[in-house]
């Protein structure tokens, strides 16, 4: 048993069990929402009992993937054989309550290099684009066609996780998993009219004023943008409309690290973008968060200003050990 590959226990596993509990990290994105739908489908195809849990809102913009309305934010049922946890550096990210649940075995599906294997089965593999893709893999596997709304999943994670195929995690095998999405008959421009044009015009405001504040350190190495809760109040937007913001410092020549921070309740929330060798997800780890080497995230509890000088130092100091 222990010289299988975790991919082969997971597909003992799912064709074993019978009923599943799938759940992915909280403020969900486009592969933890691709890769719960992607599951869906294939254990729906097993005819297996399934309930989807996340602890968040789905951001509308997702609504296109119609397993969505399926996702529950409260659980009735509290007993299930396996309990399916995608995209997630550590189960506290998804919010579950676990103690309150009766489950025979965890399965950890996950690409963040920071990941904590608190499964029983943990399938973790940085080099992966996104966990989208390593479901395609379990289909594959047990000779389920990538198409239809299984493929619209994949395709999602895919795109979403890759920056549309342009960050470095977009490998060979990744690309050969969307040839096959392809060539199964996907409909690329009804899914980019879905999955691209969702902007209100008040995104766009808050986007500009963004920009506007865009700011640089360290010799250029550094790009900042703080987003305070007047930003999105006078833009009347929320923090699902900060998403990308981070990208317009990524495009700036010399930049290193590029760091959106936002003004949240109690905190305010970093996420963080670099190139190459650059390991962000190591300065991530030293504010309460985790992710991957070219993007990650954390938190600082202190004001807004405050906590862009905090970061300052933070990545000054990093960038001193690591040239
Ligand atoms: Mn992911």
């Amino acid at each position: 048993m222990h010289k299988d590959k975790p991919i082969e226990e997971i597909i003992k596993n799912i064709e074993d069990k019978n009923s599943f509990l799938v759940v992915a990290h909280e403020n969900p994105d486009g592969d933890a929402i691709g890769s719960m739908g992607a599951i869906y489908y294939i254990l729906k195809k097993l005819n297996k009992d399934v309930v989807l849990f996340n602890k968040s809102n789905i951001p509308e913009r997702f609504y296109y993937l119609e397993f969505v309305k399926n996702i529950n934010s409260f659980l009735k049922k509290t007993d299930y054989d396996t309990v399916i946890v995608l995209d997630s550096g550590e189960l506290s990210r998804t919010g579950l309550a676990i103690d309150n649940l009766k489950y025979e075995c965890i399965i950890n599906i996950d690409h963040h290099v920071t990941n904590d294997y608190f499964g029983d089965i943990n399938w973790v593999d940085p080099k992966m684009s996104s966990v989208g893709e390593m479901i395609a893999y379990i289909a594959k596997e047990i000779n389920i066609e990538l198409k239809d709304k299984l493929a619209e999943c994949i395709y999602t994670s895919i795109v979403s996780d890759t920056g549309s195929f342009t960050f470095s995690n977009t490998r060979p095998a990744t690309l050969r998993i969307v040839i096959e999405i392809l060539e199964n008959g996907f409909d690329l421009d009804d899914f980019n009219r879905k999955y691209q044009r969702y902007w209100t015009l008040n995104k766009v405001h808050l986007h500009g004023l963004s920009m506007q504040n865009a700011k640089l350190y360290l010799d250029g190495q550094l790009g900042i943008i703080s987003i305070s809760k007047d930003m999105l109040e006078r833009t009347s937007t929320t923090k699902e409309d900060c998403e990308g913001i981070i990208n317009y410092l990524r495009v700036i020549k010399g930049v290193k690290v590029a760091a959106t921070l936002r003004e949240d309740d109690d905190r305010v929330k970093v996420s963080l973008r670099s190139y190459g060798e650059v390991d962000v997800s190591n300065i991530a780890k030293g504010l309460n968060g985790g992710g991957h080497k070219n993007a990650a995230g954390g938190s600082i509890f202190l004001p807004l200003q405050q906590a862009e000088k905090f970061l300052v130092n933070k990545v000054e100091e990093f960038l001193l050990e690591n040239s």
